[in-house]
């Protein structure tokens, strides 16, 4: 009888943990980090680190990893080059540590760009670090690990389809706006047109079906199951994708039911979880309610380019990381590693600049949800259900003269108002009218963005977006 009864007992178990693993989550369920988060680290690295912008002598224009496209580098060349990969400085526990000290709560790198080139050990082909590199070493497994350490999500960008040394895989004729530092100094000659964008005898062994049956769709599912619990899956340029091979992948990623995907699988048929603006924050007025996410540069290039200096400041970059949390969106900003595995010096700077003020203002910008009252002209507005009210977070980057900052049709009476920077309290009055008026101290506290924490009851109602002083 106790026998029956264990059993019995055991098989509710079961039934119930099967249940429990096949429970679908929701979209908003699996975005709900994501949509906390705002701010990841985005990480394009491959043997195109290696040349970093230059071959044969020449300096290639545009952005670095595309050097194999843009000089037309013939399959064989590229690959006797990347023989030589040998990162021996990679340490990925640094490299998640400055994520993580920047205030970044994920990461997504590339596992395999558009030359082909897998990070990682794979049987679908031999074009990857472990069989094609002195290295000779899966580069994302350590990564994985150092991310599961410190708490940060892992995702993985895939190109699909566009694959230059795999025979079979697309490559892009196209020159679009999205990607193209500089379109003028690309050469396409008569081959390359006749044959749809290849350069190569060697890239056509294939048809595209048989590149997707044979490679993409098994690393993908390597890539699904050989790394832990995956965050995100960031698909790109989906030249020449069919409705059919985009199902294909699609349906792989059932084997990580959390994940997120974005918008470039096959367009417009699969829209993903989220846009992805490149290089570019959208206007307010382009936006409806789907999720979106601006990948950007801190310089020109993705992948890193050796001479390429010109990047961006972090004040720039913490107001970009600003205007983007209030108008809704997530921020990828992206690293390009060297081929020795160290991040760009200038980025580990920029990095740990933004960490410095993330580490105080950073409320301002998790968990927020964007600006009931648009852009002010003078910086932005995040905003923050708390148990009894609202948080109001007003970045400031040009700091009023008089000392005054007046924020128009406020109904909500204010509970407190303080400087993140300081932690100083500051008047907050809210006339009859409906302008809340801060007095604020002659000189900005933080030259960066000087964040206004203002604690009023009950929910904001969107205004209707004026200029305001
Ligand atoms: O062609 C790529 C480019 O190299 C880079 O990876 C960016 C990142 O979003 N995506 C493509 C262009 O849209």
């Amino acid at each position: 009888m106790k026998k029956t009864i264990l059993a019995m007992i055991l098989s509710v178990l079961m039934v119930g943990s099967i249940f429990a693993q096949q429970k679908v989550l929701t979209k908003d369920e699996r975005m709900a980090w994501w949509r906390e988060a705002r701010f990841g680290m985005f990480i394009h690295w491959g043997v195109y680190s290696l040349p970093a912008g230059t071959w044969d002598g020449r300096q290639i224009g545009g952005i670095g990893e595309w050097i194999m496209n843009r000089a037309k580098i013939p399959v064989a060349d590229y690959q006797n080059m990347a023989k030589q990969f040998n990162p021996v400085k990679y340490d990925p526990d640094a490299w998640v540590k400055m994520a993580k000290d920047a205030g970044m709560k994920y990461i997504v790198i590339t596992s395999k760009h558009h030359d082909g080139f897998a990070l990682f050990e794979t049987k679908a082909s031999k074009w990857n670090v472990v069989d094609a590199t002195v290295y000779g070493k899966d580069l994302l497994k350590p990564l994985a690990e150092a991310c599961k350490k410190y708490g940060i999500k892992l995702g993985f960008y895939y190109s699909q389809a566009q694959d230059w040394n795999n025979p079979g895989g697309a490559a892009s004729r196209k020159i679009t706006k999205e990607g193209w530092a500089n379109p003028d100094s690309v050469t396409i000659d008569a081959y390359t047109k006749e044959h749809k964008g290849h350069w190569d005898p060697r890239q056509e062994k294939r048809t595209f079906d048989q590149y997707i049956d044979e490679v993409a769709v098994p690393q993908v599912r390597e890539l699904l199951t050989n790394y832990g619990d995956l965050a995100v899956l960031w698909w790109d340029t989906p030249t020449n994708m069919t409705v059919e091979a985009a199902k294909k992948l699609q349906s792989l990623l059932a084997l990580q039911p959390a994940i997120i995907t974005n918008d470039r699988l096959k367009r417009p048929d699969f829209p993903g979880d989220h846009k992805t603006p490149e290089q570019r924050i959208p206007n307010l007025a382009d936006l409806d309610s789907t999720d979106w996410e601006t990948c950007m540069t801190m310089n020109g290039t993705w992948g890193y380019k050796s001479y390429d200096h010109n990047y961006k400041s972090p004040e720039t970059l913490i107001r970009n990381l600003l205007d983007i949390a209030s108008k809704g969106g997530n921020f990828l900003l992206n690293v390009g590693p060297t081929s020795e595995g160290e991040f760009p010096p200038e980025s580990v700077d920029i990095l740990s600049k933004i960490g410095q003020w993330m580490k105080v203002n950073g409320e301002a910008v998790y968990g927020t949800t964007s600006s009931p009252w648009g852009l002010f002209s003078w910086g932005r507005c995040t905003n923050k259900a708390t148990p009894k009210g609202t948080s109001l977070y007003f970045s400031v980057f040009e700091w009023p003269a008089d000392g005054k900052l007046v924020i128009p049709g406020v109904k909500n009476s204010v509970v407190s108002a303080k400087l993140l920077a300081t932690g100083a309290k500051v008047k907050a009055t809210l006339a009859k009218d409906g302008n809340l008026t801060i007095t604020l101290p002659s000189a900005a506290p933080d030259p960066l963005a000087s964040v206004i924490r203002v604690d009023v009851k009950g929910k904001v109602a969107n205004q209707p977006v004026q200029p305001a002083k």
